[in-house]
């Protein structure tokens, strides 16, 4: 009681759904190539499973994100734009948005600021935080998809909550790391963290 609990909500796979928007343009860009059903996605690089599907698929992935108008198009996961709407109205509850843009940087950077004003608001911008390095972000939980995270911090002070994606869904979790399953389960956890 009386302290303050912060929320690292990560983007891409949390907030915006990367994969689903992925497949959509993947296979308009590249009809004739062959491709991943969601269900059959594993690990977190998408460029990665491509590239071993068919070596020529990892650019022709990574094509598509770097592509202007990627990011700011991705329809946003079921519950989150509610969630965190929610959120940041919870008492004793500071919520930052924490995202790791990629090294392309024409678009991203932009479009991920564009998406957070479209769908959260204008006040939100207040929240965004682009870092490639998680580990450097100081708060009391991070909902993340991305199963291993790791940077130049040893001991981040977080607890990684592992969000719920198609990638990571046969990832088995080392104890005592848990998952959010979906938007709809963010409240009993938040509670969790206050004790
Ligand atoms: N990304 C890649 N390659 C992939 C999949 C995703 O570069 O195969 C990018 C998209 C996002 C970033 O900008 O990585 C993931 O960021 P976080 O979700 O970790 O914040």
């Amino acid at each position: 009681a009386g302290a303050r609990l912060r929320v690292l909500v990560d983007m891409d796979g949390v907030l915006a759904d990367f994969e689903g928007g992925f497949l959509k343009k993947f296979r308009d860009t590249y009809p004739e190539d062959p491709y991943i059903e969601l269900q059959d996605r594993r690990g977190f690089w998408v460029s990665t499973q491509y590239g071993e599907l068919q070596p020529d698929l990892c650019e022709k992935a990574k094509s598509i994100w770097e592509s202007k108008n990627f990011f700011i198009e991705l329809e946003p996961i079921p519950g989150a734009v509610e969630a965190v709407k929610e959120m940041v109205n919870v008492k004793d509850t500071d919520v930052f948005i924490c995202t790791s843009p990629i090294k392309k940087y024409k678009y991203c950077p932009y479009e991920k600021y564009a998406w957070v004003e479209k769908h959260l608001g204008k006040d939100f911008l207040e929240l965004m935080v682009l870092t490639r390095d998680k580990t450097l972000v100081s708060g009391n939980l991070l909902i993340d998809d991305k199963p291993d995270i790791s940077g130049v911090e040893p001991c981040p002070k977080w607890e990684h909550v592992l969000f719920s994606a198609c990638h990571n869904m046969h990832v088995q979790l080392r104890p005592p790391k848990r998952r959010l399953h979906s938007w709809d389960d963010w409240k009993p956890l938040l509670d969790s963290k206050r004790q």
